[in-house]
């Protein structure tokens, strides 16, 4: 495994295809979001999934019963994995896991972000959801490439769960930087996707990652 996630944000259905057929053998997961999903149709989980291993990024965040409901059409749809955000609590969070778990699915969980506006959240906040997700049996958690400092936090709460980290490139943060933190897989996606040169793009970033 590559310890490379692409993230297919594009609007194309054909570049999408393209771009995952391009890159399948440099990525562990597509992670698939809303972006796509709304330009080109749920099929294209499916259609993804027959390429490459899809992680459906939905972020979901809602009551239980609809957590469930959601999990379930994305999981039925080709998906190998899910993330939900962990802010809306444990009993929707935990709803996700069991849809997971009866599928075969992944779960991560979004218990802090990368952007410039989720610094001010950080802190005992988002330390108690990633305990409350590592104690709802998630298989991994997203954490910021670009605050390595929360990823080693991170990882000393959720021990061996995996971690992903986007905010690599673009975002300003540094691919050695989050691995040396203790992020497991990097999420990464107009570094490679908006890049004249994907592949050459998601080689470089390879090299880095070894
Ligand atoms: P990019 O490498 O182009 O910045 O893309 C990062 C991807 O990770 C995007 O799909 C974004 O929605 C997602 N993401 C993020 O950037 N920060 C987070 O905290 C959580 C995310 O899912």
């Amino acid at each position: 495994n590559s310890r490379l996630i692409l993230a297919l944000d594009v609007l194309s259905r054909d570049r999408a295809l393209h771009l995952a057929t391009a890159l399948k053998d440099r990525v562990d997961y597509v992670k698939v979001g809303y972006p796509l999903i709304l330009a080109a149709g749920l099929d294209i989980v499916g259609e993804i999934a027959r390429i490459a291993p899809v992680i459906a990024d939905l972020k979901i965040a809602d009551i239980p019963n609809t957590n469930t409901l959601i999990c379930e059409e994305v999981l039925d749809s080709g998906a190998a994995g899910i993330i939900a955000h962990a802010f809306v609590g444990r009993d929707s969070l935990s709803a996700c896991v069991e849809a997971a778990r009866e599928a075969g699915g992944l779960v991560f969980a979004v218990t802090e972000m990368s952007h410039p506006g989720a610094e001010e959240l950080m802190g005992p906040a988002a330390e108690r959801l990633a305990r409350m997700a590592a104690d709802c049996g998630v298989d991994g958690v997203v954490a910021p490439a670009t605050r390595p400092e929360r990823i080693s936090l991170v990882r000393s709460i959720v021990g061996e769960r995996a971690i992903i980290s986007p905010g690599v490139g673009v975002q300003g943060g540094s691919p050695s930087a989050a691995l040396k933190a203790g992020a497991d897989s990097l999420i990464v996606g107009r570094s490679i996707t908006e890049s004249p040169n994907p592949a050459a793009s998601a080689d470089a970033i390879l090299r880095e990652i070894r």
